[in-house]
């Protein structure tokens, strides 16, 4: 995003295969839970997303199964903010986003939009992730964390996206400002005696040229 206008975010859903990352983004999508669909496939989709100006492209990139150091790379550099999502049922699958975020740190800095969802909040007797241990992990990623069920309701799909626009909007106006703040600092009106120099210098130089 270098323009200067908030036209368009790029989300990408990370996490291990299984843990509900395609249901996510149909759910988003569709409003729907919908069971039969190619759950490996990587696949972008888009939604213009209507505001009381114009309106927002949203992507969302659904990740696939075969996730190497690389492809998070690849993934992480087209992105503006990150849904990282494991199971509640599944505490490899948790344990396996610090790979991830480590990865996003190193691409984009500690300071990126990022959220964590624990998703299938719907099957309790198979929960093997406890409150205790997504809280630790949500401080040590330093975001804000979801408990979800993609399965049940649209609820909790609708509040991560939300949060994540917010972030990453923020995300726009910070980076905006601060190229403003650069911008500003470059066409700096100069002291007299910076002029005086420069000008003399000018001269120097032109006699300096004129001698040869
Ligand atoms: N019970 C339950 N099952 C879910 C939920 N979300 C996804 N699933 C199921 O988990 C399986 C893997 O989901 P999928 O979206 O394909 O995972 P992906 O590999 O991360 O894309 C599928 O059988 C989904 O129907 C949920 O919230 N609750
Ligand atoms: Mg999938």
């Amino acid at each position: 995003m270098s323009q200067k206008r908030f036209t368009g975010a790029r989300t990408v859903l990370l996490g291990a295969s299984g843990v509900g990352k395609t249901a996510f983004a149909v759910r988003y999508i569709t409003k729907r839970f919908i069971g039969d669909y190619d759950r490996d496939k990587e696949m972008v989709y888009t939604r213009q997303l209507p505001t009381p100006r114009d309106e927002i492209t949203l992507d969302i990139l659904d990740t696939g199964a075969r996730l190497t150091s690389e492809t998070i790379e690849k993934h992480t550099k087209w992105g503006d903010g990150y849904i990282l999502i494991y199971s509640l049922t599944d505490r490899a699958s948790l344990i396996y986003l610090s790979e991830v975020k480590d990865i996003i740190t190193k691409v984009k800095g500690r300071d990126c939009p990022l959220t964590l969802v624990g998703n299938k909040s719907d099957l309790i007797s198979a929960r093997e992730v406890n409150d205790e241990e997504s809280c630790d992990f949500g401080q040590k990623f330093d975001c804000p964390k979801f408990e979800i069920s993609v399965a049940e309701t649209s609820q909790g799909v609708l509040e991560v996206m939300d949060e994540i626009m917010c972030q990453i909007k923020r995300d726009f106006v910070n980076n905006l400002n601060t190229s403003n703040q650069l911008a500003i600092a470059d066409n700096k009106p100069r002291s007299k005696l910076y002029s005086m120099k420069k000008a003399f210098k000018k001269r120097i130089n032109r006699s300096h040229s004129d001698t040869y």
